[in-house]
């Protein structure tokens, strides 16, 4: 089979091989194109079956049921939306619009954070397509559809082996209604490090392009500086920038004086000066205590003329009293997951919201029974990635004492098992919160928020505390990322880093004060695509050489997936983490109207050099692979 021929040749183990290698072996390529792919499909298949996917625990195939589809007439138009109102009236004529509701908006969150949250960032587009078509007739009167960003960009590449901008397009040319909204760290992009402006100003420009509308911009130590050319870009693309302000600490406790009600009227006032249309309040790990979150925006909605969207994750269990408490005070747009989706370290409910404000003055915008059997269809596909779950199954109200956001704490008690630490693992949570004292009490939120996990490691493995740090750590190599925030590279704190440790840390490094993207050489996108076109053998699109610059080898190992497996983003979620069952039958439509019909026959002996043979049948006709059994 080509295969084996072209992945055993020397010059693809090598890594050798580009345009060139296809002319100078004309002899490896020659086969009709629809073999090749069913080929590909196969090899994909043969390998999660034998060898199982990373994180998933290798068992036979459940038995999982077809999701659950609304029973919604597909024929049924689609009703402009948000988007049209956009593309009618521009950014600012959609801004007085949403100022003029007297209902509460909502954006939906669940293609992005919740089950970024919830599932570790691996719902696959696939998932997603199935229910768009339903999003857009039954979700027409949402806000926004949150979908893309964070760090479902590189989890796609990286985990799925999908493209995400192929994921934003298509839900694009789906859901044409409702804004696209995405999360953007300002001048970390879609990545955990500072980028130059023009990476930053093309990717915005692209995203746009391709779908986004609404980018939440935020930085991870809320510096202004860090926010102000991603600000700045958004609006010359006629898009809406919606500008963060993350929230740390407790204004209602006067302890922790350095976040106060005064702190964040400050920062919203110069976000607004900045070019803000919208201002984001962005509660990453659900800090905002209901009194808090009336104080908070009565008080902004004072200080500014934004409209105000409120952002916050139910890890604690009071989201909807938060949200309920938001809307007293005004608040324009809130975030909500649909139920099944929500609550925990995810959004709070569409649905629970919807009954907590009926009858009140200001009712939320969304008609219950689409949320109910949206949230049916995603009750069922939750299913398919219940390896991922966190193991969070209550409410945790230690939130308010540890400040770790939704997203990091089954990342960072992975990480804390990786270094033989899980049996110590409220010491790390416990530790965590002191070393964000230690820093000087700083926002925590990607990436900011992984320097505090590494340093909270760090701290645990090497018996460190606050006071022998500043002795003991003058003969330790502190982990690379917190080595970086101390110089600079992430940005500025309020008040600057504390200098004592500071010296103890950088050692002889120098810090800087200005804004990192002054110091990058900016990117040369020509150069940069004809590398990438060398890599690749095949034209680099400028959406791959964006990639590529934010994340140069997990999109090179992407492609090498790609040649290896095609294109799998087309397989059904459960074959695509368990493979196939013996004697179960598929059928994976690789392009609008050429559909494989594969069968697993049989799967041989072990062979002496550790590979087996795959039976299969594609489309009627036996296909014999060998495939590495790497259990
Ligand atoms: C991200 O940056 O991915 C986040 O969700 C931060 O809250
Ligand atoms: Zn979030």
């Amino acid at each position: 089979p080509f295969l084996e021929n072209v992945v055993l040749h020397d010059n693809f183990i090598s890594g050798v091989f580009d345009t060139s290698f296809i002319d100078t072996t004309p002899e490896l390529f020659n086969f009709p194109v629809r073999k090749d792919r069913g080929t590909k499909v196969l090899n994909y298949i043969g390998n999660v079956t034998l060898n199982g996917f990373p994180g998933v625990e290798k068992r036979s195939k459940p038995i999982l049921a077809q999701p659950n589809k609304p029973k919604f007439d597909l024929k049924s138009e689609i009703q402009p939306g948000t988007k049209q109102i956009l593309d009618e009236r521009g950014a600012e004529g959609l801004i007085s619009w949403v100022k003029e509701q007297k209902e509460v908006l909502l954006t939906d969150t669940t293609f992005r954070d919740a089950h970024q949250s919830l599932l570790a960032t691996r719902v696959r587009s696939q998932d997603m397509y199935q229910i768009a078509d339903y999003n857009a007739r039954m979700l027409n009167d949402f806000f926004s559809f949150e979908l893309w960003g964070g760090a479902t960009f590189d989890v796609a590449y990286r985990f799925l082996k999908e493209d995400p901008w192929a994921r934003l397009e298509k839900l694009r040319e789906q859901m044409p209604n409702v804004l696209f909204q995405m999360l953007l760290r300002g001048a970390n992009a879609v990545g955990y490090k500072n980028y130059p402006d023009n990476l930053i100003r093309e990717f915005i420009k692209e995203s746009a392009s391709s779908g986004v509308d609404v980018f939440r911009i935020f930085d991870s130590l809320n510096w202004i500086k860090g926010m102000e050319v991603a600000i700045d870009e958004v609006r010359q693309t006629g898009k809406i920038a919606e500008a963060a302000i993350c929230y740390t600490g407790d204004i209602l406790d006067d302890s922790r004086a350095k976040y106060s009600v005064q702190y964040y009227k400050d920062m919203a006032k110069e976000l607004e000066a900045a070019g803000a249309h919208i201002l984001a309040i962005k509660d990453m790990a659900g800090l905002l205590k209901p009194e808090a979150a009336y104080r908070l925006i009565s008080e902004l909605k004072e200080a500014t003329e934004l409209p105000i969207h409120l952002h916050t994750h139910d890890t604690s269990g009071n989201g909807i009293y938060t949200y309920a408490k938001a809307i007293e005070a005004g608040v324009d747009i809130i975030d909500t997951a649909l139920g099944s989706m929500s609550g925990l370290t995810s959004q709070p409910s569409a649905n629970s919201l919807y009954y907590a404000m009926k009858g009140t003055k200001r009712e939320v915008r969304a008609d219950i029974n689409a949320l109910e059997e949206l949230s049916t269809y995603w009750q069922d596909v939750r299913t398919f990635y219940s390896d991922f779950e966190s193991g969070m199954n209550s409410p945790h109200s230690e939130i308010y004492v540890h400040e770790m956001p939704g997203g990091q704490y089954s990342n960072l008690q992975q990480q804390a098992k990786a270094v033989g630490l899980g049996d110590r693992w409220d010491e790390v949570k416990k530790m965590y919160a002191r070393v964000n004292l230690l820093f000087g009490d700083i926002v925590k939120v990607t990436p900011s928020s992984k320097v505090v996990g590494d340093m909270a490691l760090f701290m645990v493995q090497n018996d460190l505390n606050e006071n022998n740090i500043f002795e003991r750590g003058l003969t330790v190599d502190f982990p690379d990322s917190v080595v970086e925030l101390f110089q600079g590279y992430l940005g500025q704190i309020p008040g600057g880093f504390p200098q004592e440790l500071q010296k103890v840390i950088l050692k002889d490094r120098e810090a800087i004060t200005v804004r990192p993207g002054e110091l990058l050489e900016p990117v040369n996108f020509e150069a940069l695509e004809k590398e990438l076109t060398e890599k690749i053998g095949r034209p680099a699109s400028h959406q791959d050489v964006l990639a590529y610059a934010l994340y140069p080898k997990v999109f090179e190992d992407y492609v090498t997936a790609q040649n290896l497996f095609g294109d799998i983003s087309v397989l059904d979620t459960p074959t695509f983490l368990y493979g196939l069952k013996l004697g179960e039958e598929i059928e994976v439509e690789i392009e609008k109207g050429k559909t494989l019909i594969i069968k697993l026959i049989e799967i041989g002996e072990p062979q002496h050099d550790g590979t087996r043979i795959m039976y299969f049948e594609l489309n009627g006709q036996s296909r014999e692979l060998v495939i590495q059994d790497m259990t």
